[in-house]
């Protein structure tokens, strides 16, 4: 069993249920809102904004995979140095943050999650000096630097699990989860990356079992002990005192743990990260609370947590501010939308239906309408590359729609965690053979296909949209070999396509995705209705647009975008007869309901 059949399947439970009340309270909102703007003039009407406004909420956040941005000593693994040498690229991008991937020491089972001493910097990445050099480098260009906390589990060459498994009476035994084996086998855990699946290794010193949600070299941490919570707070107080601006919280929902591990209940049997994250009490919000008073609160420093098993129905519960936990949460029901049921990451060959789509990220929008905070994501490390996913990567169609998806994540309201490349409009490689893909994942679930005697071609297939090695090639630069990322042999092979797709071509056009994304962030950053704005969703049964509004303050921007590869238009009762375009990705536009293929439009209405 995996994990994506079971977010699947609880999402198509979910809708369901909800798409019947959404489809009332949505039309009912379209009336009244109808009947708002037909008696109300926009430039009187003031949105009440129920929040403070904070740095992070009005931040564009740029995340860099260090491994594959720049290489600067011919190894083939892009380094802190290749970061800073190329700050004045990232400067000219517009963004305030900078989110890199783990650079701690690592034996690399898991390209960094896996860390081994998190006060080191890993050796493909550089030294302590580079670090400090580049965290200066960005500050002095004003540019915030987030790093990546990997504190549901380390490495098993962390000094720390190295102890553990000496003895039964270590000091270190408690800082992982142990199970007897003279008490038999322990109640059956999932791993995501096990090629047997089972989170449970058997450790022959001390004939003693212990827990692994990730690979055997990931073993889980033992939040139960206070002395595993003061070491990673003392350690975030580390980086927070050399001045980071924040953390990014991998798997941050599973770190509570029932440690009498009971049989998972029957309701999460389709749903393990679920029940990872909401399943065993209340103890992650405990820890995050102590957190919260132990590190965070001492600094002007912002949290973002992974969540993933994370319903709309407990995301509050990390992100009220009342509640003294984190900032924001990134969901995975966006990214986990359109694949087919029971099959490992296998997108549907009909393409996803927008409507769904569109009630995902409205639903998601609804959750911090009044409380909390939110994120917007279509591309990450552990995803494809957004346009090969969403958008249209054929030459035809691959500017407008890039351009397009990038509409949609700088006009919503939330935090857009924008991946890079994805401003060059870079897609999937889609390798055809296993041999090409270096990620675990891929790996070892292409053994699982394997020995269970599966369609290995159908796997690989689905690999070509769905691998996260899509989205960890090399970045590039301009159309010298092996796109200016290295002068040795790239880690992971470089996209063919860079010839073309590259900053160096872009930067001459000023009609390139790098230069629309440019356009768009200092859009979104004068405009805090684009931030703060109230977002209301039009035409909602349309198939092909998705179109909507935010407000604020007296100004209303209206955004379509068409996710299809035909003419579409959207059926709206708005007079546009004064609106004017505030950008577009045609380069004739006119303010207009109908749309040509992947076109996208935000209009100001008066
Ligand atoms: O990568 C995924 C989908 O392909 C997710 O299931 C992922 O394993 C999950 O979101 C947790 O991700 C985070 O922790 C992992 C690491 O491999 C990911 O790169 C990281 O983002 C273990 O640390
Ligand atoms: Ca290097």
């Amino acid at each position: 069993m995996n994990h994506y059949k079971c977010l699947v399947q609880h999402e198509i439970k979910f809708y369901t249920d909800m798409q019947l009340l959404s489809r009332i309270s949505i039309s009912c909102l379209t009336l009244v809102l109808l009947a708002l703007s037909a008696c109300t003039s926009p430039t009187t009407q003031k949105q009440p904004v129920s929040m403070d406004q904070n740095w992070w909420k009005e931040a564009v956040v740029y995340q860099i995979y260090p491994r594959s941005f720049k290489d600067t000593n011919g190894d083939g693994i892009g380094d802190l140095k290749g970061v800073l040498e190329k700050l004045d690229y990232i400067k000219s991008l517009g963004i305030d943050v900078v989110w890199l991937n783990p650079i701690f020491a690592s034996p690399n089972d898991d390209n960094g999650y896996d860390i081994s001493d998190y006060r080191d910097i890993m050796k493909d990445f550089g030294t302590m000096a580079d670090f400090d050099a580049l965290l200066k480098g960005m500050h002095e260009r004003g540019i915030k630097l987030v790093l990546d906390l990997v504190a549901n589990h380390c490495s098993d060459e962390h000094a720390w699990f190295k102890e553990s498994r000496k003895s039964r009476d270590n000091p270190y035994r408690d800082y992982f989860h142990w199970w007897p084996a003279e008490k038999g086998k322990p109640n059956p855990r999932i791993s995501f990356f096990d090629v047997n699946n089972d989170a449970w290794k058997y450790d022959s010193i001390t004939n003693a079992y212990y827990l692994h949600y990730f690979s055997q070299k990931q073993p889980d941490l033992n939040w139960e002990n206070p002395k595993v919570r003061k070491e990673i707070f003392d350690m975030m107080n580390f980086w927070f005192d050399k001045g980071i601006d924040g953390f990014r919280m991998d798997v941050i929902s599973i770190i509570g743990k029932d440690t009498t591990f009971p049989p998972i209940p029957a309701q999460y049997a389709n749903d393990v990260f679920q029940y990872y994250a909401e399943g065993q009490g209340n103890r992650t919000h405990t820890y995050l609370q102590e957190m919260y008073a132990q590190s965070l609160s001492k600094y002007n420093v912002m949290s973002v947590a992974e969540g993933a098993g994370v319903t709309d129905k407990t995301a509050l519960d990390f992100v009220d501010a009342n509640r003294k936990e984190l900032n924001m949460l990134y969901h995975f029901e966006g990214v986990s939308y359109g694949y087919l049921k029971g099959k490992f990451k296998t997108p549907d060959p009909k393409g996803y239906d927008l409507v769904g789509f569109k009630d995902i990220y409205t639903k998601w929008n609804d959750v911090f309408a009044e409380k909390g905070w939110g994120t917007i994501y279509l591309g990450n490390h552990d995803q494809p590359r957004m346009l090969t996913r969403w958008g249209n990567d054929t030459p035809e169609f691959g500017t407008v729609s890039s351009k397009m998806l990038t509409t949609f994540l700088m006009t919503m309201r939330a935090t857009p965690y924008y991946y890079f490349g994805d401003e060059l409009g870079m897609n999937n490689i889609k390798f055809d053979r296993i041999e090409d893909y270096k990620d675990i994942e891929s790996i070892n679930n292409y053994k699982i296909v394997k020995d269970k005697g599966e369609d290995l071609q159908a796997f690989l297939d689905a690999q070509k949209i769905s691998a996260r090695d899509n989205g960890r090639t090399p970045f590039q630069w301009d159309n010298t070999s092996n796109a200016g990322f290295t002068t040795g042999t790239p880690w992971l092979k470089v996209n063919p396509n860079y010839t073309a797709v590259n900053v160096q071509a872009q930067e001459a056009d000023p009609n390139s995705t790098l230069n629309y994304f440019r356009k768009i962030v200092q859009l979104r950053k004068q405009n805090p209705a684009l931030i703060y704005g109230k977002y209301q969703l039009l035409d909602r049964e349309n198939p092909s647009v998705y179109a909507y509004t935010r407000e604020w303050e007296g100004r209303k921007y209206l955004v379509l975008l068409n996710f299809k590869a035909q003419n579409a238009a959207a059926n709206l009762n708005l007079d546009l007869s004064n609106a004017k375009i505030v950008i577009n990705n045609y380069p004739d536009a006119k303010p207009a309901t109908s749309l040509r293929p992947y076109e996208a439009m935000v209009l100001e209405l008066k």
